[in-house]
């Protein structure tokens, strides 16, 4: 069908969004072509108002999608309940399909770009039919900075549309620089769930067969089936991380798993941290702190995503390119993350978590008691005696940025701030200590390339289970892992000119004990992690040379007013020698995998960590 057909046309308020306001006939065109393979009942182009936000929301709770929330106790906010298998990102239908498999490189699944088309168009076709087709314009990054990207998401999902409102800067302003002239990134969604003539919809429309699909020569997105997360908000992963990668190696920048805060000490000094953890593995909790250290402040930039770059004096700069934050809910309480707690007091749409008698919303980690009753993700009664949790492990809530408390006020600002240190971090249960500082550039690129970390809920996979996830981008590189290695390197050739490195850090907040406990207290206290790292940029305090960089000297580490027993204190303060060696040997597997386009430079790290494990 086209736009412009008579049948298209529901109401007087849609209608005046049939003609697209746009005079890139590009940009026209694309859509109609979409609409002709699609076949969607009506074309909504969305201009990103309120207005228009609460219309969408009327239509989600008509359709139960959304339930709402009590209003005094959460207000203008609401419940999501997804099909129940559609709750995570689906690593094993993520697909880069480059020109040449070499290009998506050993740990990406890659498939022929012409045979991933004609499979995409078999699905794609018809598969809007008695839905909506919405244009959702997009901006990656505030208007005006040098990195800032725009995409446009074709969707049949209002949910999706309601969540990129959230997530991203949504709508005319991104329009605008299109209008502008500007290029954009084509991302086309679909749940996969045509409705026939009189249908009733469910709440959560999907499809068991799901593509996440990626063109990187061409820097398309195509997605089908799911209506969860990064599967579907294609601004997330599919663009930020994916696409944003390759377009970033192309350009000479870097698109990275990352949080973003600005610390600040007692004494005024200050440092922007970028810190790479694996889903699930303490990211917003970082970029949240509530420091237990008197006199201390963090304050937030970003949760998930950095996209950085050098500018005109050599210095690595770094902008958060979201708008919103989609964090995961368990575990979130008032004594792990009270910034969250108090930033999602309203307006926030939360997906998979419990319901309360009272019409609030619950999750494992919340409150130390359990309620009596609860509604679980799945829409069932819950007691405390059930078997499974209340709440979906990888249960999350949909927020605005500019809802959180401790937001720094630079977060939307286009220049960035100045990168002074980068953590890499990984949930290990053993092995890899506290903290530990790379001894050079080279190092650390090596300590990115090689973490491991226990999986989480956020994806599918068996929990628990070690997996090597270089940079926390396994699942998010777009292209060969061994060149996102070389173009680190190359990084840090640039910022010879300047001399201006940021430190380079490892941390692992995991560490457990012989009864499984975790030994570090973590949250808030990390900041004693933070306060040794500010040390060591200003350069006041030496360390303890080891095989995986320089640990911290006992006695310039503040463990001051906390119960940590002398033995916990020593596990994670310290390395030994043969576990690391395991470790290097270990990632030898990886390297081996990626084969040649492993730069000498990682394998001369490996080496001379094995080295110095044996002295
Ligand atoms: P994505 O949004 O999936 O990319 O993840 P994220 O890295 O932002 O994850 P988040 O900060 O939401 O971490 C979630 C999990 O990590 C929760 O189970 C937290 O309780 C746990 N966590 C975070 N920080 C710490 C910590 O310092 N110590 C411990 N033990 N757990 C932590
Ligand atoms: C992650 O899994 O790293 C997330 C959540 O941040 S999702 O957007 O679903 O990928
Ligand atoms: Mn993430």
């Amino acid at each position: 069908m086209n736009s412009t057909s008579p049948k298209a046309t529901p109401s007087s308020s849609s209608a005046a969004r049939l003609v697209p306001p746009t005079t890139r006939e590009d940009l026209r065109e694309w859509v109609d072509q979409i609409a002709r393979l699609t076949t969607p009942d009506q074309i909504h182009w969305c201009d990103g108002s309120m207005t228009e936000r609460q219309e969408l929301v009327d239509v989600l709770v008509a359709t139960e999608t959304l339930i709402p929330l009590d209003g005094e106790l959460r207000p203008n906010s609401f419940l999501a309940r997804s099909a129940p298998d559609d709750v995570a990102r689906v690593e094993g239908r993520t697909f880069i399909c480059s020109e040449s498999e070499s290009d998506a490189g050993p740990t990406n699944n890659w498939c022929d770009p012409a045979e991933m088309r004609s499979t995409l168009t078999g699905l794609f076709a018809g598969s809007m039919r008695g839905r909506t087709l919405y244009v959702v314009p997009f901006l990656m990054g505030p208007v005006g900075s040098p990195v800032t990207r725009v995409g446009v998401e074709i969707t049949d999902s209002p949910y999706v549309v309601v969540s990129m409102g959230t997530m991203t800067r949504m709508g005319r302003v991104a329009l605008d620089i299109i209008e502008g002239g500007a290029d954009w990134v084509q991302a086309v969604h679909t749940v996969g769930a045509p409705l026939g003539k009189g249908e009733v919809d469910v709440p959560w429309p999907c499809n068991p067969t799901k593509y996440i699909s990626h063109f990187p020569e061409t820097r398309e997105i195509w997605s089908y089936g799911s209506a969860y997360g990064g599967n579907a908000l294609l601004g997330k992963k599919a663009f930020a991380l994916r696409i944003g990668s390759v377009i970033a190696r192309d350009e000479g920048w870097l698109a990275e798993h990352m949080m973003l805060v600005r610390v600040t000490s007692p004494e005024g000094q200050v440092a922007h941290i970028a810190a790479a953890f694996p889903s699930a593995c303490g990211k917003t909790n970082f970029a949240m702190m509530q420091p237990t250290l008197p006199g201390w402040q963090v304050e937030t930039l970003g949760d998930d995503i950095a996209w950085m770059w050098i500018d005109d004096n050599g210095l690595l700069r770094a902008l958060n390119p979201e708008a919103g934050l989609f964090g995961v809910a368990p575990g979130t309480s008032d004594s792990t993350n009270p910034v969250a707690i108090q930033t999602l007091w309203g307006n926030t749409v939360f997906t998979n978590v419990a319901l309360t008698d009272d019409g609030d919303v619950w999750w494992e980690g919340l409150t130390k008691e359990k309620p009596d009753h609860l509604i679980d993700w799945t829409g069932a009664d819950w007691t405390p005696a059930s078997k499974s949790p209340a709440a979906h492990p990888n249960s999350r809530f949909t927020v605005a940025m500019d809802q959180c408390t401790t937001a720094a006020s630079e977060w939307s600002d286009p220049r960035g701030v100045v990168v002074d240190a980068i953590v890499f971090g990984g949930r290990r249960s053993d092995t890899m200590p506290l903290v530990t500082e790379a001894r050079s550039w080279a190092h650390g690129v090596y300590l990115g390339a090689t973490m491991a970390s226990e999986r989480t809920a956020a994806a599918e996979g068996t929990l628990g289970e070690l997996r090597r996830d270089p940079f926390a981008m396994s699942p998010f590189t777009g292209y060969n892992v061994g060149e996102h290695w070389a173009h680190w390197l190359s990084i840090g050739e640039r910022l010879r000119v300047s001399g201006r490195f940021p430190r380079i850090f490892h941390v692992n907040w995991f560490r457990r004990g012989d009864g499984g406990e975790f030994l570090w207290p973590g949250f808030g206290d990390n900041v004693r992690v933070v306060k040794w790292m500010m040390d060591r940029i200003r350069g006041d305090i030496g360390g303890v040379d080891t095989p995986v960089g320089t640990l911290p000297h006992p006695s310039d580490f503040d463990l001051d007013g906390l119960n940590l027993s002398a033995a916990s204190a020593n596990a994670i303060l310290s390395v030994d020698a043969a576990e690391i060696e395991v470790d290097a040997r270990d990632s030898q597997t990886l390297l081996n995998l990626v084969g040649s386009t492993v730069p000498s430079e990682i394998w001369a790290e490996n080496a001379e960590t094995i080295d110095k494990c044996g002295q």
